[in-house]
């Protein structure tokens, strides 16, 4: 896909609308390579980083260990594109992460959204979910429930015997498996170097990878706009700095660097 398509009109209007939207080839095939080492690296040697709670971080913030990731995030389109679905003027990194399905016996992922788990407030939050392998219903591909995220609600995250997490706040989810919501569910079928973009409060789940005939990797980036502020929800968020956060403020801070920022009304823009 050519960059410019990203910011065609119709795309944004689409990723408003349903929350969640497919670009075809937007990370070239060597970049896709080299996440694919770092996936497979990760499996063997989870990464060393700790949440200042002492929660074990193997999967995520992989940028701030690996600088190969760290230089792909500056040159990879992945910053301009959520700024511009957001309709923000810049883009901050939040984390990255990988997740990884090995063959033929993972289990499927519950229905939940991201917002939910996310100590942030805001509508500019969405999620780039890259595919690093061929990736359809049969080996652990996603779900999605499309327009889920208009109605503004903010489930309670669930654990998978469908029991809320304690102390967490927002609703109790309904069963997204019921016909009623299955009606608006859609899911992809993507080749290696294609992303799904979805917004954080748009509930998706994931299948499990019965395949059998290869692990799904995706390399998962999370972006936030202008409008994002802090906001408490009951539980600690696990970031590996004492970022010291207070309620309401912008998460200005070396561990969200700012990846995009559009400098003027005449259509310039900085990525660095
Ligand atoms: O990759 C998966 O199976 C789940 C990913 C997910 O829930 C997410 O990226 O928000």
């Amino acid at each position: 896909m050519m960059l410019e398509t990203a910011f065609d009109s119709g795309l944004i209007k689409a990723y408003r609308r349903d929350g969640v939207i497919l670009l075809r080839g937007l990370v070239p095939a060597e970049a896709v390579e080299m996440l694919r080492r770092m996936a497979d690296l990760v499996q063997e040697v989870p990464l060393p980083l700790r949440a200042t709670n002492g929660e074990a971080l193997p999967d995520s913030y992989l940028w701030l260990v690996f600088s190969e990731i760290e230089e792909a995030l500056l040159s990879l389109p992945l910053a301009r594109v959520a700024a511009a679905l957001m309709g923000s003027r810049s883009a901050r990194l939040f984390y990255d992460q990988v997740f990884v399905k090995p063959s033929g016996h993972s289990m499927p992922t519950p229905w939940h959204q991201d917002a939910s788990h996310w100590c942030l407030k805001g509508e500019q939050i969405c999620s780039i979910w890259l595919a690093l392998d061929e990736i359809g219903p049969m080996d652990g591909g996603l779900r999605y429930l499309v327009g889920s995220h208009l109605s503004g609600i903010i489930f309670r995250p669930q654990s998978r015997d469908g029991l809320p997490w304690p102390e967490t706040e927002g609703e109790t989810a309904p069963d997204f498996e019921s016909p009623e919501f299955r009606a608006s569910e859609v899911s992809f079928i993507l080749r290696p170097g294609d992303v799904v973009v979805h917004h954080a409060r748009t509930v998706h789940a994931s299948f499990s990878n019965s395949m059998g005939t290869h692990a799904r990797r995706a390399y998962v980036t999370r972006w936030l706009g202008d409008d994002v502020v802090y906001q408490p929800r009951g539980f600690t968020m696990p970031m590996p700095l004492d970022v010291k956060l207070t309620t309401g403020s912008s998460l200005e801070h070396t561990l969200f660097p700012k990846l995009h920022v559009d400098v003027g009304s005449d259509g310039c823009s900085s990525s660095h």
